[in-house]
């Protein structure tokens, strides 16, 4: 008996799990990060948040205190929450909201779980005025890692990117607006959708606003104007800020652009000279980014001057690593990068621009090779070094991309089950009204109203016809159909759960009732055999995707369109996942809170 206690004790790892306690103090205050000063939401006198960190396996318990002046929940996004669905932080649907004043504990397991993660608001879109930070699990030492691909077996530069891991460097990309959501959102309900402009990016809480010249904004928009043109017939052009303008179809009920102050078309952009975020290489052969969407509108096309990008872990997964210069990030998406800094000299841009069609806009962060100092490097001119321009377009088509399409697991026994599912959910995503998005026929959550009812999770009656799923019980495999009928890109994203993405077109919907008969049919959009593992995803204009999942997760869990606008107005739903078994677990201190 001791004998096998001993072969035990040496067959467990060396570390042992333990609880990571934060405390996330909510204020808020009045800031110009990008030289317009603005009412901001910060955690900790920080924006963004502080980072939560974690070994695979740890606890992590996160006292939120809400000194703002409304109601606040936190999701841990990419956080499966298994068996405290509670801990979701999604209001009305799996806690009360945390009013002004009151505080909330997050206790959750990270077991089961390794790499990028964020949270953030999950009430309204606050998130977008500022609570949301990055949460980071360091793998166990078991896990397979992809960095010998990489190194071509280097094992002096395997080294190196095992020890980056631990404290991989922020790269956390953000959209900064001029109004606070809850004005955008008032005249979303007054006038119909406003403009969705930014007035740019932050990179990790950093940027300045530049005002490119109108020729330089209408040549990296051009493919913009003519897909406007394809779907609406109207011809558009772009204002100061790059800011398309879609009033003639966007719903503004006789208001003009100036008067709903869309940020380019009131007043003139006016450059600024904040400081843009810097990165010193010191020497190191190699850096490794942690690379988060946290923005709240636009999807990014992200490239370094003159670098390689290597895609290592995406929705902390690790991948079959691909070596590219260009990468899309969606908005919720996380990317865990190796770049090559092997340079003796100079200064690159690591760029991000928007790919949306509202809007050509781009920040810049630095990598330099140069002695840390406090002047910002001054921009130069587009050379051959460069890959993408401001609205994202890849310069050269012969150069390598990351394609999300071809990015399975490293590990290859992540892979989804075969055969026909027991449940399949039809999602279909519009725009149906002035201000509305669905995403059923007919279907759209309404969650400004849901956010103060008594929680999805535990209430006595169903609210809301886009609450499916009643018969999922566990075990059973779900396929999630998804048709985009609308002429925008939709990141959706589940909660609870990492998905398969078994199908996938950028020009047709899927055309079958269910994967069975997709399957029967040899339908050639299906990939059951190597699929992308995430837990968001791009829904394109027009297409269509297919996700699926094993039920092995009991609650009332969100499925949404990432984009806060669209979630505001309707585009999201629940799905309940064998809610019974779960609801004698949920302590008393939730349930009364
Ligand atoms: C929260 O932050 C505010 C502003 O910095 C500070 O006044 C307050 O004492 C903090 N509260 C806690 C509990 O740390
Ligand atoms: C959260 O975790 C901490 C640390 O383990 C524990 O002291 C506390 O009681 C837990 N709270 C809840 C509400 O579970
Ligand atoms: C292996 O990697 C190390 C660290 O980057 C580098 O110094 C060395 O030159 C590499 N060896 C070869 C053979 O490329
Ligand atoms: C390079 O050195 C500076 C100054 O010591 C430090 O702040 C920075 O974090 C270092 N960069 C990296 C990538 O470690
Ligand atoms: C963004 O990048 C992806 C992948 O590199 C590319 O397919 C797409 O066309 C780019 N989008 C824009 C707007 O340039
Ligand atoms: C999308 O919604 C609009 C507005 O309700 C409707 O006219 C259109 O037919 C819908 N599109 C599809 C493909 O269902
Ligand atoms: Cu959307």
């Amino acid at each position: 008996m001791a004998k096998y206690l001993l072969l035990l004790f040496l067959a467990l790892p060396v570390y042992s799990a333990v609880v990571r306690e934060y405390v996330l103090n909510l204020t808020s205050s009045y800031q110009a990060p990008n030289g317009f000063y603005r009412e901001i939401f910060l955690i900790n006198d920080q924006y963004p948040g502080p980072l939560i960190e974690a070994d695979e396996g740890d606890t992590i318990s996160a006292t939120v205190i809400n000194n703002l002046q409304v109601p606040m929940a936190i999701h841990f996004h990419g956080i499966h929450q298994r068996g405290t669905p509670w801990m979701d932080g999604a209001p009305g649907i799996s806690q009360r909201p945390i009013f002004p004043g009151e505080s909330f504990v997050y206790n959750f397991t990270t077991a089961g779980q390794y790499g990028s993660y964020w949270y953030h608001a999950h009430f309204r879109s606050y998130y977008q005025d500022g609570i949301r930070g990055p949460v980071y699990i360091r793998p166990a030492p078991d896990r397979p890692r992809p960095y010998d691909v990489v190194t071509e077996g280097n094992a002096t530069a395997t080294e190196i990117l095992k020890a980056l891991e631990s404290n991989p460097t922020p790269l956390y990309v953000m959209d900064s607006t001029k109004l606070l959501t809850d004005a955008i959102y008032q005249r979303g309900i007054k006038y119909g959708i406003d403009p969705a402009c930014i007035l740019g990016f932050l990179i990790n809480g950093k940027g300045r606003v530049t005002c490119p010249s109108s020729e330089t904004i209408a040549a990296a928009g051009a493919g913009r104007v003519a897909a406007y043109q394809r779907t609406t017939g109207v011809v558009s052009k772009f204002d100061s800020l790059g800011c398309l303008d879609i009033s003639p179809t966007n719903g503004f009920r006789g208001i003009d652009n100036a008067a709903l102050e869309a940020p380019g078309f009131s007043t003139p952009c006016q450059a600024t000279t904040t400081d843009r975020e810097i990165f010193y290489v010191n020497g190191s052969d190699w850096m490794m980014f942690n690379v988060i969407n946290m923005g709240g509108e636009f999807e990014v096309n992200m490239s370094i001057d003159g670098h390689d990008i290597w895609v290592l872990q995406v929705d902390g997964i690790f991948i079959q690593p691909s070596k590219v210069k260009q990468m899309y990030a969606a908005i919720g998406s996380r990317y865990l990068i190796a770049v090559p800094t092997q340079k003796n000299s100079g200064v690159f841009a690591i760029r991000f621009a928007g790919t949306e069609l509202a809007q050509v806009t781009e920040q810049i962060a630095w990598l330099s090779y140069d002695e840390p100092t406090s002047v910002q490097p001054e921009d130069y001119a587009i050379t051959a070094d460069v890959y993408q321009d401001i609205g994202g377009n890849l310069l050269n088509p012969e150069l390598p991309v990351f394609i999300d399409r071809t990015s399975a697991p490293y590990d290859e026994r992540v892979k989804p089950p075969q055969g026909p599912a027991q449940h399949t959910i039809h999602f279909t995503l519009n725009r149906t009204g002035e201000v509305e998005f669905s995403v059923m026929d007919g279907g759209a959550l309404m969650l400004p109203d849901m956010e103060l009812m008594t929680p999805q999770l535990w209430a006595q009656d169903i609210h809301g016809t886009t609450t499916v799923g009643a018969g999922i019980k566990l075990g059973d495999v779900v396929d999630l159909i998804i048709d985009n009928r609308y002429f925008l890109p939709h990141p959706m994203h589940l909660h609870g759960h990492t998905f398969w993405v078994i199908s996938e077109s950028s020009s047709s919907s899927f055309g079958y009732p269910t994967v069975e008969a997709a399957i029967a049919d040899g339908a050639s959009s299906l990939n059951l055999v190597n699929p992308p593992y995430r837990d968001v995803y791009t829904a394109p204009p027009r297409g269509h995707l297919v996700f699926r999942y094993v039920a092995d997760n009991a609650g009332a869990w969100m499925f949404h369109c990432h984009v806060n606008i669209h979630l505001m107005f309707g585009m999201g739903a629940v799905i309940l996942e064998d809610r019974e078994t779960i609801i004698p677990n949920i302590p008393e201190s939730i349930i009364d809170f």
